[in-house]
């Protein structure tokens, strides 16, 4: 109940906070969404941010350990701090550009790595219309050493390989289930280097907001590849310029899976509700929470969607690959007019 919180007033005589610790995130959220998200936008660097995020913070390894090996620090910002090292391994293909056009502001501020790196991904989320407010949190232990290599999953990783990996990261928090929640987060993503000929190829039609389109648009038959023909980690996609990663074709019908992942589909509740509580865990994996100070005050809460979920224009019930052997597929409206393609962003 915030009437009844004490909040301090910040040095910059502009804000107050209700916790000192958090004074420092404001001219830092000014300067990020100024000079990185170009005045505010669910821009590809907001959509970057955010999987950066995914890549420093999955990459710890509770079953390394007991083997007696080193096996990372999770949200420990190792991914910037020896980006010469992270940046070159396979899965983090990409990653070299946001970390570098970051680098200046946490140059120019006052914020550990680890910290930044979450910051940055929540704030960026926060530019698209219909996310949740995702958690922010400072105090992080940066890290002082590199990740080792193979913790990040790849898009052609089998369901086996992805659940595995992400149940280890999360100390078996992160079962199937809540991997289906993290993949929302490709509810505003690209691709940009798995074929390097279509940069920026989205994995919904509506990359630049937060919504369901993303769950429904996995479920609809795949009928041309995007680029230059199937590539590692690439499957057909339903949509001239739409990009379909294996793993997000196999997530969406595997029996563990596949009603999980339906249930998404128009139901923007959900789609908000349980990736703000995946993010808050994904967003402190290696570090102790008591050790942190929640500062999600600082996060703009989104903008509401004003869109409803829709069946691509052209596109029906027929064109559904029903995976969910439970629950027959949600009754949606088609966007009018003749069958168009995805720009990319
Ligand atoms: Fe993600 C993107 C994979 C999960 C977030 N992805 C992406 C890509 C790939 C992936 C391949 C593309 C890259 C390029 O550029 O080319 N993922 C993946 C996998 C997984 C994932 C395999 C597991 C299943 N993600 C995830 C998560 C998250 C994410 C969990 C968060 C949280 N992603 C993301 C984003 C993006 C991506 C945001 C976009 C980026 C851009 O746009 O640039
Ligand atoms: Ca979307």
């Amino acid at each position: 109940n915030a009437s009844l919180t004490r909040r301090v007033a910040c040095p910059d005589g502009r804000h107050t906070a209700t916790n000192a610790a958090c004074c420092a995130l404001f001219p830092l959220r000014d300067d990020l969404q100024a000079n990185l998200f170009d005045g505010g936008k669910c821009n590809a660097e907001a959509h970057e941010s955010l999987r950066l995020t995914f890549h420093d913070a999955i990459a710890i390894s509770p079953a390394l350990e007991a083997q007696g090996k080193f096996g990372g620090g999770g949200a420990d910002g190792s991914i910037t701090i020896f980006s010469h090292i992270e940046t070159g391994f396979h899965p983090n293909i990409g990653l070299d550009e946001v970390v570098e056009k970051q680098r200046p502001f946490l140059q120019r501020h006052n914020i550990g790595v680890a910290d930044f790196i979450q910051f940055a991904g929540a704030l960026g989320a926060s530019n698209c219309a219909g996310a949740p407010q995702l958690s922010a949190f400072v105090g992080r232990k940066d890290a002082t050493r590199p990740a080792p290599d193979g913790l990040v999953p790849e898009p052609f990783h089998t369901p086996d390989q992805i659940f595995a990996r992400i149940a280890d990261a999360s100390s078996g928090e992160f079962d199937e289930i809540l991997t289906v929640w993290l993949l929302t987060a490709h509810t505003i993503a690209a691709a940009n280097d798995v074929d390097p000929t279509v940069p920026g190829s989205p994995f919904d039609s509506t990359p630049e907001i937060f919504d369901s389109q993303f769950f429904l648009e996995t479920q609809l038959k795949g009928t041309a590849f995007t680029g230059r023909g199937p590539v590692q980690g690439e499957v057909q996609s339903p949509l001239r310029g739409e990009f379909r990663l294996q793993s997000d074709f196999a997530i969406a019908r595997d029996q563990r899976t596949a009603c999980e992942w339906q249930s998404f589909v128009n139901n923007q509740t959900k789609v908000q509700q349980m990736f703000q509580f995946v993010f808050h865990d994904l967003s402190i994996l290696g570090q102790n929470i008591d050790d942190l100070v929640d500062c999600t005050e600082v996060i703009p809460i989104p903008r509401p969607l004003t869109t409803r979920t829709h069946f691509p224009a052209g596109m029906s019930d027929r064109d559904i690959e029903q995976a969910c052997l439970e629950t027959p597929f949600p009754t949606l409206p088609t966007d009018p007019g003749p069958r168009t393609g995805v720009a990319p962003v």
